[in-house]
C-alpha cells in the first residue's frame, strides 16, 4: 500500500505551524531511536540508558532518557524559526529561544518522555506536545505568556514509542495518524479523521488510588467492576499501563475511558497529571476526535493554568462515559463540595 508522507499533509496546513510541527516531528525521530535501543543507546561508551540519579523539578527520579529527550525537543524548537520559547516537564522554568525569541508566533509546551518510570521494563511511552500562540509576539517570552487554557492550542499532538512509532497530530481540523519508517526515517500517514466511539465497555484506573477518590468516581468504577450484576447491566474490562501516551493512543484506536481523577492521597496536589504538557494536549485530541474531556467538574479545555507545572484530574474518553461521570459529579446527592475544590483556589498548589 503506498502512503503520502508528513511533509505531504504539513503542505496543507498554515505554514508556520506546519513548521512547528516538522521540527518536533524530527525531535521525535531522534527519540524513537534512541528508546528502540534500550541499554545498548548512546555514543561513545555514553549510555543514555538507566536513572540519572537525581530527581528533577516534579520530584521524580530522572531517567537519562528525560534528558536526552528533552536535549532533542529543545535543539529541534530553537531551530524553529516559528517559536519565540518553550517550556518541558524537566525544567523549573521556560526557555526562550536563542534566535527567535521576538520573531516567533508561537510556543511549544511538551513533556519530552511521559512513561519515563517504565522505560526499564520496556513498556511503550511517549512524547507530549502542544503548540500555542505567543499572544505578546515581538517581546521575548516571559512564563507569564504560557498562562493560556487548552482551548488556544493551535495544534497538538504525541508520538508513541512502541512496537510501531505512532506520531499522532492536530490542528483543528481532526486527527492524524503517522508511523514512522524506522529504514526512511520517514513519516507516512497511516490515518486521517480519526473518530473515538462514543461507547465503550473499557476503563482505566489506577486501582491502588480507590480509597483516596471522590465520591463520584468512586460510584463509577464500582458500578463498572458489578458488570452485568450491577446497574451498568453490562460487563467491563479494566487496563492500566501508567503510561499516558500508550492509554490515550488505546482510546483512539478502540475507544475507553481513562481517568486520573483528583484524589485525597497529598491533599496539596489537586491530581497526579499535569496541565499544560499531559491533559491540555491530549484534551486536544480528544476533542478532535469527537471524544470528550474534563476534570469532573468542568472542560479541561477552559481550565486557565496559574503555573507551569499545575497538576489537574484527568477524565477523557469516550464521550457516553465521560458524560455519565459528569452526571456523577453533578448529582447532589454525591456531595462534591465544587466550590472547595475550585481550580483557582487555596486547595491548588504549585508544583511539585
Ligand atoms: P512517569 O513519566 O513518571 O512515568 O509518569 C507517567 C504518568 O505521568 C502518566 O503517563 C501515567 O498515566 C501516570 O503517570 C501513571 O501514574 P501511576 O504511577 O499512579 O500509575
Amino acid at each position: 500500500m503506498n502512503h503520502t508522507d508528513l511533509e505531504a499533509w504539513l503542505a496543507a496546513q498554515q505554514p508556520a505551524v506546519a513548521d512547528v510541527l516538522r521540527h518536533l516531528a524530527q525531535a521525535c525521530v531522534k527519540i524513537s531511536r534512541a528508546c528502540s535501543r534500550g541499554a545498548i543507546a548512546g555514543e561513545g561508551g555514553q549510555s543514555t540508558h538507566g536513572a540519572v540519579g537525581e530527581v528533577n523539578v516534579q520530584g521524580e527520579n530522572q531517567q537519562k532518557l528525560d534528558v536526552y529527550s528533552d536535549e532533542c525537543m529543545a535543539e529541534a524548537l530553537a531551530q524553529c524559526s516559528a517559536v519565540a520559547g518553550w517550556a518541558s516537564e524537566e525544567l523549573e522554568h521556560p526557555t526562550v529561544s536563542p534566535n527567535h525569541a521576538t520573531t516567533g508566533r508561537y510556543l511549544a509546551v511538551f513533556d519530552p518522555l511521559d512513561g519515563s518510570s517504565n522505560i526499564d521494563a520496556n513498556i511503550s511511552v511517549g512524547t507530549i506536545f502542544s503548540v500555542l500562540p505567543h499572544m505578546f509576539a515581538g517581546a521575548e517570552p516571559t512564563e507569564a505568556a504560557f498562562m493560556q487554557p487548552g482551548r488556544r492550542q493551535v495544534a497538538a499532538g504525541y508520538a508513541l514509542y512502541g512496537p510501531a512509532t505512532v506520531l499522532v497530530l492536530s490542528t483543528g481540523s481532526g486527527i492524524e495518524f503517522f508511523t514512522l519508517d524506522p529504514v526512511s526515517s520517514n513519516w507516512l500517514h497511516t490515518r486521517s479523521g480519526v473518530q473515538i466511539r462514543t461507547t465503550t465497555s473499557e476503563f482505566a484506573i489506577n486501582t491502588s488510588n480507590q480509597r483516596f477518590w471522590e465520591k463520584p468516581i468512586q460510584r463509577y468504577v464500582s458500578e463498572c467492576v458489578a458488570g452485568d450484576t450491577g446497574p451498568r447491566a453490562r460487563n467491563f474490562n479494566m487496563r492500566w499501563v501508567a503510561s499516558m501516551v500508550a492509554e490515550v493512543h488505546r482510546i483512539m484506536t478502540r475507544g475507553g475511558v481513562f481517568l486520573y481523577p483528583r484524589d485525597t492521597k497529598e491533599p496539596r496536589k489537586p491530581g497526579r497529571l499535569r496541565l499544560m504538557y499531559e491533559a491540555s494536549p491530549m484534551a486536544y485530541l480528544m476533542e478532535q476526535a469527537g471524544a470528550k474531556a474534563v476534570t469532573g467538574t468542568m472542560d479541561l479545555l477552559d481550565v486557565v493554568p496559574d503555573t507551569l507545572h499545575q497538576r489537574v484530574p484527568v477524565i477523557i474518553g469516550s464521550s457516553d462515559e465521560v458524560e455519565r461521570i459528569v452526571g456523577y459529579y453533578t448529582d447532589p446527592s454525591e456531595n462534591v463540595s465544587h466550590q472547595l475544590f475550585r481550580h483557582r483556589s487555596l486547595f491548588v498548589q504549585p508544583h511539585p
